[in-house]
């Protein structure tokens, strides 16, 4: 690798010239043997706990990583300097599918390659100079991590929070395993691209929706989190209000299939239900499968609904198809027949999974409804005083403004006053109550997949599901396997999964399946705060730590990943593990980092790697580059130039400006009250670059406008050719300034220049204080114009009078030749701006 400053430096002495791979090196060196960054729960400064999401070892950094952790870092250094005990720590994500890829790819067992795709990584991680404390490191692919997790679980389990039952999965066929909804785009899996199936297979749920409400309500807390992504959170809880109410079934449907009494459904718009012309089921609704039995067209309609599983999303794009069960049900007010019909709209999952249909106010029953000639009555019609467009003939009338029509004894009520009385009736027959509903589901855990945390439960003829008891844990997941690419090899090894029932000692079998690998990332954040226990998940530092004060991460996580965690957290605290409610006080959603506008994860390869960005230019141009390429929120499209600038400015700025300054020899102590002006000024701008990084550090979170302050502080430096005693104790405060408030940023340089400076450890130096008197202006640029245009500037004192400023400006040569033979009708002074002579 050639040295990019070899020709530039030539005249510079060896010690002095900025080599930053060599003192990089020795700087990381240093802050290894002094244990920088290691914390203990023992000190009487304050607690700051700093955590950017761990990554998932998938083999080599890319320039996402790099940004994430360099916006972590930067806070902590930042904090630290503040005078906090800050905790920081770094960890693997290290179970998933990439692993058992590889597997089958290079024939390498998951476990070795993600081993070594961590020692790689690590390794980056510690040349970009991160300030880890890597005494905490965990990885949560090690039994000692997986084993709490597996013992949580069966915490939930005796707690009632988790359960088994037949679900429909979307099975994807290529990797042989159930994938969530958002792994399904355009109906394919989104590693393998394969169309996915439905599949019905038994899986362990934990009950998330207990916690729906509390997961909803602390959000109006969480004053740290950005409002987007709070939204996106409430949507996804999905809170709604409406009624759960009954159509029975006549005796006839309910001899031919076996569901009851009556077929409920769960409505928002109650006070639409003298409108109800029809029910639809779900297509997997055990009335749809009833009918399908008698029925054979409907039997392969309900195949084909089957056959795809489509997102939410879609429902809405996607063409609305039906068939009549032939049973009809009787409306629960009026007691008249209404056909039932199964439609590819209705979700199992949700509600009920049946919906009484109103054509006349509700889109999809609308176009549903045109579709197959069904009845359309119209129930509700805007108020009198409304100017709303009604015209149930071409479209559903959808508001909630209007008042009832064709309704009996509701008519002219409004929405609340019908929703209330509707209730009311339906209860007086005990057919309906008031209901809230969630569209947040209950958390499918259950993996088809090797290469995770093995579920803790042992299935036993006798006693049915039985936790694996404490003393028996960790389940331990087999390493040395054999992989022929399909499904996953401990379902292939009796060996391992038979055993004997923890309950009655008789024969039994391990569950085979493994956790979704957001259980691992839902408590990682409070296992490092108690990083190494043995003899339980957590311990009292746990406690110490609390929440994290600032968690930094991908806005792609904002949904699933946090709501785990915070539902997690939540548990933990119930148990009496954690204190706090929430875990994540502050939270920085970070933009993508894009390489030809596509995320730079997926796209760059080997081009979004940093090595050879570290080998030419070193760390600090990386971090730097990367800091003031754009605030966080934003994405941006990365370009390697900034780098090499970055690394221009270090040298030729920052260091190469302190050594020659250096050179000059001792310097005395400042003594501000003895300062010229330009000294005063140079001080001025020196104070404003704290307090501007104070802002920008501690409050605005934006760490480009923290280096362009420094830029142009550094800029006003090299102007400043004063040598006399105070001018070069201006210099060393300026330079002192701008090492410190560099640090976070570009930690190593700074450590070498505070070092050439003072003596000291950066990692030890206060933080410097604003002075406020050195705010102050001491000269200000006035503008003078006559007559509204610009004819003169000068500079003043910001002291002077309007008399002083009028005369200063009257003396000038080219305001003189304007006001030469004229008068003088008006002086306007704007005091610190300008002067302006109205001359006729
Ligand atoms: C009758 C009705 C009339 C409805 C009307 C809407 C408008 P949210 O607000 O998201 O909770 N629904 C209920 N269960 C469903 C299921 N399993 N699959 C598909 N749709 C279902 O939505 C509640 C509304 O979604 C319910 O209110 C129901 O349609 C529909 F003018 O009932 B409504
Ligand atoms: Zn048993």
């Amino acid at each position: 690798m050639n040295d990019p400053q070899s020709n530039e430096s030539s005249n510079e002495s060896a010690n002095q010239r900025y080599n930053p791979e060599q003192s990089e090196l020795s700087v990381q060196a240093f802050w290894r043997d002094n244990k920088s960054f290691e914390v203990s729960e023992n000190s009487s400064k304050p607690k700051y706990y700093c955590l950017a999401m761990f990554p998932y070892p998938s083999g080599q950094l890319h320039m996402g990583h790099v940004r994430t952790y360099t916006l972590g870092d930067v806070i902590a250094r930042y904090q630290r300097l503040q005078g906090k005990n800050v905790l920081h720590p770094m960890g693997w994500d290290a179970f998933g599918l990439p692993a058992e890829n590889a597997a089958i790819k290079r024939n390498i067992p998951p476990a070795s390659w993600t081993h070594s795709n961590i020692e790689h990584m690590k390794q980056q991680l510690q040349r970009l100079g991160f300030s880890f404390d890597w005494s905490r490191e965990l990885a949560t692919c090690n039994p000692d991590y997986y084993r709490w997790e597996q013992w949580f679980f069966t915490k939930m389990f005796n707690k009632g929070l988790v359960y088994k039952k037949a679900a429909w999965v979307n099975w994807d066929p290529v990797d042989q395993t159930v994938l969530a909804n958002e792994q399904v785009i355009d109906g394919r899996g989104w590693r393998s691209d394969a169309l996915v199936e439905r599949r019905e297979l038994a899986q362990w749920f934990v009950k998330i929706t207990d916690y729906a409400e509390e997961l909803l309500n602390g959000l109006d807390d969480l004053d740290g989190w950005p409002e987007k992504i709070k939204t996106m959170q409430r949507n996804w809880i999905g809170r709604s209000e409406g009624i759960e109410l009954t159509f029975p079934l006549p005796a006839a449907v309910q001899a031919m299939a076996d569901v009851g009494t009556g077929l409920t459904v769960y409505t928002t718009r109650p006070d639409t239900l003298l409108g109800a012309t029809y029910v639809a089921v779900a297509p997997q609704h055990p009335l749809a499968k009833a009918a399908a039995e008698k029925n054979s067209e409907l039997a392969s309609f309900i195949e084909q609904c089957n056959r795809v599983k489509v997102a939410e999303a879609d429902m809405a794009k996607m063409e609305k198809l039906g068939m009549a069960t032939g049973f009809e049900a009787e409306h629960p007010l009026t007691g008249k027949p209404v056909p039932i019909w199964v439609a590819n709209f209705v979700l199992m999952e949700y509600g009920s999974g049946a919906v009484m249909a109103v054509p006349a106010h509700d889109y999809r029953d609308w176009e549903f409804a045109k579709k197959y000639g069904l009845d359309i009555v119209q129930v509700v019609e805007p108020a009198a005083d409304s100017d709303e467009a009604c015209d149930i003939s071409t479209e559903a009338y959808v508001s909630k403004g209007g008042r009832l029509v064709n309704s009996g004894e509701f008519d002219g009520m409004d929405f609340e006053t019908s929703f209330n009385a509707i209730a009311e009736a339906l209860a007086a027959k005990q057919l309906g109550e008031k209901q809230v509903n969630y569209r947040l589901r209950d958390w499918g855990v259950s993996r088809q997949r090797y290469w995770g945390c093995p579920i803790p439960i042992i299935n036993c003829d006798q006693c049915g599901a039985v936790a694996v008891p404490e003393k028996d844990l960790p389940v331990l997941l087999p390493t040395k396997v054999e992989f022929d690419g399909v499904g996953s090899p401990i379902k292939k090894m009796p060996d391992w999964y038979n055993t004997t029932c923890p309950d009655c000692g008789g024969p039994a079998v391990r569950e085979t399946d493994t956790f979704d690998t957001f259980m691992e990332s839902s408590w990682y954040y409070a296992r490092f705060a108690s990083a190494g226990y043995e003899d339980g998940m957590l311990d009292e530092r746990a406690k110490y730590w609390g929440s994290v004060d600032h968690y930094v991460g991908g806005e792609e996580h904002a949904i699933l990943h946090l709501l785990y965690a915070r539902f997690f957290h939540k548990i933990m605290r119930d148990e009496g593990m954690v204190e706090s409610d929430e875990p994540f006080k502050n939270l920085l959603a970070l933009g993508m980092v894009l390489k030809d506008g596509a995320k730079m994860s997926k796209s760059a390869g080997d081009a979004g790697d940093p090595q050879a960005l570290l080998d030419a230019y070193g760390a600090d141009a990386v971090r730097m580059a990367m800091m003031f390429a754009a605030p966080p929120e934003q994405s941006f499209e990365w370009s390697e130039n900034g780098v090499e600038s970055a690394n221009r400015w270090l040298r030729t700025k920052l260091w190469n400006v302190a050594q020659e300054h250096l050179q000059a020899g001792d310097v005395p102590s400042l003594d501000p009250g003895a300062l010229t002006n330009e000294q005063k000024e140079l001080r001025r701008v020196v104070h404003e670059t704290i307090s501007s990084a104070n802002d920008d550090y501690g409050t605005r979170i934006h760490f480009n406008t923290v280096v362009s302050s420094v830029m142009s502080l550094m800029n006003q430096v090299v102007k400043f050719e004063d040598t006399s005693p105070q001018g070069l104790a201006v210099t060393r405060e300026a330079l002192e300034v701008a090492t410190l408030v560099m640090a976070p940023i570009t930690p190593h340089i700074c450590q070498n220049l505070w070092q050439d400076l003072t003596g000291g450890d950066i990692n030890e130096a206060p933080w410097p204080v604003v002075d406020k008197s050195a705010l102050k202006k001491t000269v200000i640029e006035m503008v003078v114009q006559i007559n509204g245009k610009v004819r003169a500037k000068f500079e003043t004192s910001p002291d002077s009078s309007q008399s002083e400023i009028e005369a200063e400006a009257k003396s000038l040569e080219n305001v003189e030749k304007f006001l030469d033979g004229k008068t003088v009708r008006k002086v306007i002074v704007v005091p610190n701006k300008l002067v302006n002579f109205v001359v006729a």
